[in-house]
């Protein structure tokens, strides 16, 4: 039986690579973080599987990470765990580079140490090429990161890149462009698109304040996403791969669809960040605030995945259209039961 250790088990794709992982028959441990809120919300459902162990942890706690792998010695790793909000990252840059840089090093220094088989792999992103230098970014564009985010980001794909070249780990970047699901974290845009939206329909919310919904990026599915990154352990020699769609979109986009699956007749006025939304009685539903914007903005993302066509024979499954209905249809029913169940108890 193989096993994987996955740090980073209780976020988005950590829920849906344990979901992959369980049903190829592998034994999977799993590093949560101490709360004081239950945060195992997203694996709860898997909970009772006898082949899922979940650990505390911190990928900022060196001697644990030794302790981890030494304990658990797997066969493949799965770097998840970040601060992955980008706007939060220009707030804490320290703790972010901590989490997302150096703990993708304590990972490596330890593997190279303890078992130079295990196989890692490290979660990259598209935000990595930032101010992009290409139309279409690949494997090899060069980086230009835009965020204390981004920056921690390319630190950790050179030191897994430096760790495969000098020591000869089998360890690989998937560098992911934007990925989204039911279970995306609910201050990224898309998901506070498809609450604010659907509390809107609902009669809950009056109005959703956003930041730039001039940004453009590549969304895909997560799900879609997390089978990518099997893959790419999958292969005989450690490689770099892009995931992504090949289409982008703006946030005004993303907007205009959840708008179209809730039966909103959304109509739009004004520029930049004065532009505004408006229902069908006329009544301003959307607008923006410089709150929400970053310092400085990755403006238009758009990925080419031919790489993982050819060799990982990869390729998103799951649209954008059929992506933005299962999002606003989970979320449009939880908040309608739940209002629902409100109203019943007072
Ligand atoms: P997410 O939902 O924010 O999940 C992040 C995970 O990391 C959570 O389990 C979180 O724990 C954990 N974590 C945070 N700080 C930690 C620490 N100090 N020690 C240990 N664990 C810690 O992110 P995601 O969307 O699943 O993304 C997974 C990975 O892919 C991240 O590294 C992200 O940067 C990267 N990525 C994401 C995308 C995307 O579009 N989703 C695209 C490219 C790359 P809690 O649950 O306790 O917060
Ligand atoms: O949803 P976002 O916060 O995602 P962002 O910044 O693209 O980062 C996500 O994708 C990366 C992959 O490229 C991951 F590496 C990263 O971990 C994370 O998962 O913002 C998307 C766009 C941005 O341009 C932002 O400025 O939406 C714009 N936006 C406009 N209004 C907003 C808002 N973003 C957020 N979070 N909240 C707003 O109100």
């Amino acid at each position: 039986m193989k096993k994987a250790l996955i740090f980073g088990i209780t976020g988005q794709d950590g829920a849906y690579l344990t979901e992959l992982l369980l049903k190829k028959k592998y034994k999977v441990f799993g590093i949560k973080r101490r709360s004081s809120l239950f945060n195992t919300t997203r694996i709860d459902h898997l909970y009772n599987n006898k082949n899922l162990r979940l650990f505390y942890g911190d990928l900022t706690d060196g001697l644990f990470i030794n302790y981890i792998i030494k304990k658990t010695n797997p066969d493949e790793i799965y770097n998840l765990a970040a601060q992955s909000h980008v706007h939060v990252s220009f707030r804490i840059p320290e703790y972010t580079s901590n989490v997302n840089a150096l703990g993708a090093l304590r990972i490596l220094e330890t593997i190279k140490n303890l078992n130079k088989k295990i196989k890692f792999y490290q979660a990259g992103t598209s935000e990595m090429f930032g101010k992009v230098v290409e139309k279409y970014q690949k494997e090899n564009t060069p980086f230009y990161p835009r965020s204390p985010y981004g920056v921690s980001k390319v630190f950790a794909h050179w030191i897994t890149t430096n760790y495969r070249e000098a020591y000869g780990l089998f360890a690989c970047n998937g560098i992911l462009f934007n990925h989204e699901s039911p279970k995306r974290g609910e201050t990224f845009v898309t998901r506070k698109i498809t609450i604010g939206m659907s509390k809107i329909k609902l009669g809950i919310q009056s109005k959703l304040v956003l930041g730039n919904i001039y940004a453009k990026r590549d969304w895909g599915h997560a799900k879609d996403y997390a089978n990518a990154m099997w893959l790419i352990l999958k292969q005989k020699k450690p490689d770099d791969f892009v995931i992504s769609t090949s289409k982008t979109r703006s946030v005004k986009d993303f907007i205009n669809e959840v708008a179209r699956c809730l039966d909103i007749k959304l109509t739009w006025k004004g520029t930049g960040i004065n532009t505004k939304g408006f229902d069908g009685n006329g009544k301003c539903i959307i607008e923006c605030n410089k709150m929400y914007f970053r310092p400085s903005e990755v403006d238009y993302l758009i990925g080419n995945y031919n790489k993982a066509k050819k060799f990982l024979k990869w390729k998103p499954k799951i649209s954008f259209k059929a992506l933005v209905k299962e999002m606003v249809f989970e979320d449009y029913n939880n908040l309608k039961a739940k209002y629902k169940n409100l109203k019943k108890s007072k």
